[in-house]
């Protein structure tokens, strides 16, 4: 790489649409973009049994191993590959594998949280913050969970309303002020399109194609 990385960090509430602005924003790019799921660094509960790890709270910033993340972010910045976690929503813990992952010319960190902690905040060249009225994002999330994430409906809605929302309303909703960039209704197309211009033009930066 010639030039350092453009790091873009996404955050928002659950159900917003970030991991869908992420994938649709590096669409085509996919050789010059690191995508990091912040869900990929929940801490593993691995050690607990299933029943514990279902109650936990994924909700509150303590959930997550902060460490290994500015760490990862911090090696892939400075042009070295890591091995990334892999995380298993059903079962509530970290998988065995890992993924290797090669440093890139951009890199998207997505998550409730991209945007909460300090010293990676700092580290990011463009902070988006996406936006879902709070109806749309349960409905999201109750889809998802049931049919993605092998979910009871009543569980959904009870941890909805035990964790979900509390702490969104206190630790993640805040992170819209350090933002730079606030994205309307999810991943709205014309938001797509300029973040993947953005993406496109530090890519071939990267290339000395442009610049
Ligand atoms: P997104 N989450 C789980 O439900 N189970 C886990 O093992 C780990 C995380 C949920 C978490 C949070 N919370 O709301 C959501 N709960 O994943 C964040 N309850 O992921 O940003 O993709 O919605
Ligand atoms: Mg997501």
């Amino acid at each position: 790489m010639t030039t350092p990385s453009f790091a873009i960090g996404i955050a928002g509430g659950t159900g917003a649409g970030k991991t869908t602005l992420a994938r649709e924003m590096v669409d085509g790019h996919a050789d010059a973009v690191t995508l990091i799921p912040i869900d990929n660094y929940y801490d593993d509960l691995g050690h607990l049994p299933f029943e514990e790890r279902a109650e936990a709270n994924y909700d509150h910033p303590s959930a997550f191993e902060w460490e290994l993340l500015r760490e990862h972010l911090d090696a892939l910045l400075d042009g070295d590959a890591v091995e990334m976690p892999q995380y298993d929503f059903t079962e509530h813990r970290r998988t065995e594998e890992t993924v290797h992952v090669e440093p890139t010319d951009v890199v998207v960190l997505e998550g409730i949280f991209a945007l909460y902690d300090d010293v990676i905040t700092a580290s990011l060249d463009l902070r988006v913050y996406v936006e879902a009225d709070a109806d749309v994002r349960i409905l999201r999330r109750i889809e998802r969970d049931v049919v993605e994430r092998g979910r009871d409906i009543e569980d959904v809605i009870e941890q909805y309303r035990a964790t979900v929302k509390p702490m969104h309303e206190r630790y993640v909703e805040p992170t819209k002020k350090t933002a730079d960039i606030v994205v309307p209704e999810g991943a709205n197309g014309v938001a797509v399109d300029l973040l993947a211009e953005k993406v496109r033009a530090e890519s071939t930066a990267g290339l000395g194609l442009d610049r």
